[in-house]
């Protein structure tokens, strides 16, 4: 991956943002982020599908393959899990030199209720053999990366995919899936970062040796240098957000308030435990004071609400937030870089000028 130094970024990350969209924060007030505005990331094509053609195969390593249409689908016990979805690569523009991929400054999340089939009940249906490590599963979607062409594949180990809460959903906040979410299926793996819910999916391929795709021993590896091999990247770490307070500047984003008291509201979640505290800095991450959470989902891995009321003194503020989970980890001040430009969980620093 190629990294930049210079301040603004360039076309071809220009055309990647243009297609694929953040999360516009305010919707940080919704407690479950509606379809149109939750973020989106495709690698290569929006590829259109027909339902009444669409196959699931179960295959690979497996006592009984399986060839599932979306009725077969609809008629099996559904269940729901409303999951925190966050882009690897959240945060990446913000890092220095620049990892040149799709440039997100911070708003690449979105939670969703997803609703479909336990891929437990499935795969234990299909009989993994007793040697069975990965399972892999495929999308429809294709193109050239890394100079491979490829469909787009992860893999999940064995205990992963069969561990609580995998769904392959079908719906996305009680609706079929939009085009650009992966209908008709997708995988949806609660806690770790975006790209291992696997949008469009077609095949679920049992491997008795670890899966050596390109999007999980090239793409999604923790390294400095294009020649180290790197860990890969897997659950969400902690992060939390603030919606935008007061009303915005145009061109900056910045934000202006009246001076007073000011309720600062936002989310927080991690992929690797609940979330355990989130503080406030309204001083640019000097002191810090507690927010107030609420769990609004018994899912671990959906976010939760905070808020704090502020008493906002004329003048120009830099206000910060900042989560920690249950396994204590917490968010840092300064942004860790890695080549591909990942798991940036940062703290945000919000401009605000109270007038
Ligand atoms: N088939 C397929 N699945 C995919 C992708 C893709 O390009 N193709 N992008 C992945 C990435 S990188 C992310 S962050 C999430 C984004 O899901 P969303 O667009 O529904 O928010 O989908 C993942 N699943
Ligand atoms: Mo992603």
């Amino acid at each position: 991956m190629a990294v930049s130094s210079e301040p603004g970024i360039t076309f071809d990350e220009l055309r990647l943002a243009a297609r694929n969209h953040g999360m516009p924060l305010e919707a940080l007030r919704w407690s479950l982020t509606p379809a149109g505005m939750h973020y989106l990331l495709i690698h290569y094509d929006v590829p259109l599908v027909d339902p009444a053609g669409f196959r699931l195969d179960v295959r690979g390593a497996v006592a009984q393959p399986l060839a599932l249409t979306l009725e077969d689908l609809r008629a099996r016990p559904a269940v729901d899990v409303v999951a925190t979805f966050e882009c690897a690569g959240n945060g990446r523009a913000l890092l220095e030199p620049r990892p040149v991929s799709q440039p997100w400054l911070n708003e690449a999340v979105g939670t969703a209720r997803w609703t479909g089939v336990p891929l437990a009940a499935l795969l234990e249906e299909a009989g993994p053999s007793r040697d069975a490590v990965d399972i892999v599963f495929c999308g429809l979607d294709r193109g050239v990366e890394g100079e491979l062409e490829q469909r787009y594949e992860r893999s999940l180990p064995l205990a992963e995919a069969m561990g609580a809460g995998c769904v392959l959903a079908y719906e996305m906040n009680g609706s079929p899936l939009l085009p650009q979410h992966g209908f008709p299926l997708r995988l949806v793996v609660p806690g770790w970062y975006g790209m291992t819910n696997v949008k469009w999916l077609t095949e679920i391929l049992v491997l008795e040796e670890p899966f050596t795709g390109y999007q999980v021993t090239s793409g999604y590896r923790l390294r400095q240098t294009e020649e180290e091999e790197g860990q890969p990247v897997t659950r969400m770490r902690p992060r939390s957000l603030m919606a935008p307070p007061g009303i915005p500047l145009f061109e900056t984003r910045d934000r202006v308030a009246a001076p007073g008291p000011l309720l600062l509201e936002g989310r927080a979640w991690s992929g690797r435990a609940p979330i355990a505290r989130v503080e406030v800095s309204v001083d640019g991450g000097e002191t810090w004071a507690d927010a107030e959470l609420t769990r609004e989902f018994d899912d671990p891995h959906a976010w939760c609400a905070w808020s704090f009321l502020w008493e906002a003194t004329p003048g120009d503020h830099v206000l910060c937030s900042r989560a920690t989970d249950e396994t204590g980890d917490t968010q840092p001040l300064e942004a860790e870089w890695n080549l591909g430009g990942y798991e940036n969980n940062a703290v945000q620093r919000v401009n605000v000028r109270a007038r």
